[in-house]
């Protein structure tokens, strides 16, 4: 990877960051050279940290050549630009276009299984107590057909949604922990995904990092 001047990615806790996860993810399947910054949640200097470097006082930030990026999918699609040999997209034109929109849905939506199953990665991998309502049942049953059109359409070349790793796999990545982590019964093929995305070493290198993270925030323990 041609050298391109010291990037520095912000991030929050591993076990619970799910946005942080996202690009983290991207940097490190793509082979881009960068260090990392861990701000701890709810500690008094982690808004006055972020903010310095990002008026919207949220983590992920990725610092590079003097630019401060501060969201997960533009961070991507930086990343993407900056460093072209990682190929964070698809090359065909259809795949990019497809793997961007589902990117893309990622970062608006899914907003009832994102707040009733916080990413929690050391928690037991047990359903959770209430069951999972009907909203939460529907945002999966849609990730799981998009997830199937991804890979019937374009993922003949490897076990991601696209083949190779992307930056849809990326910000999926969160997703994946969740339907592992919260016991959430989803199809054989849904599975066999999920267990790809876990088996990668990035994925495992930040997985045991969180498991070494002895703070607890109240708030993403979803029981
Ligand atoms: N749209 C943003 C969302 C970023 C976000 O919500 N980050 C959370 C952590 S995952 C955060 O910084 N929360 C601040 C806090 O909990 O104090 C992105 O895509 O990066």
């Amino acid at each position: 990877m041609a050298a391109q001047g010291k990037a520095t990615l912000v991030i929050g806790n591993k076990n619970y960051s799910s946005w942080s996860l996202r690009p983290w993810m991207a940097l490190a399947m793509g082979g881009i050279p960068f260090e990392e910054k861990l701000v701890r949640f709810g500690e008094p200097r982690f808004s006055r940290e972020v903010k310095k470097i990002s008026g919207a006082g949220l983590v992920p930030v990725l610092l590079h050549k003097g630019n401060a990026i501060w969201d997960s999918l533009a961070i991507i699609e930086y990343a993407a630009e900056t460093w072209p040999k990682a190929n964070i997209w698809p090359k065909n034109a259809a795949a990019r276009a497809m793997a961007r929109s589902a990117a893309a849905e990622m970062h608006s939506g899914f907003g009832a299984v994102r707040n009733a199953c916080p990413m929690n990665l050391r928690r037991p991998k047990v359903a959770l107590k209430a069951g999972f309502s009907v909203a939460v049942m529907k945002d999966v049953r849609r990730i799981e057909t998009l997830w199937s059109q991804c890979r019937r359409l374009h993922g003949k070349g490897g076990p991601f949604l696209f083949g190779k790793f992307s930056g849809a796999d990326a910000m999926f990545a969160p997703v994946v922990t969740r339907l592992d982590s919260y016991a959430i019964p989803v199809k054989k093929e849904t599975r066999e995904y999920i267990n790809a995305v876990m088996a990668t070493p990035a994925f495992n290198a930040w997985l045991a990092a969180a498991l070494k993270e002895p703070w607890i925030v109240p708030h993403d323990e979803a029981e």
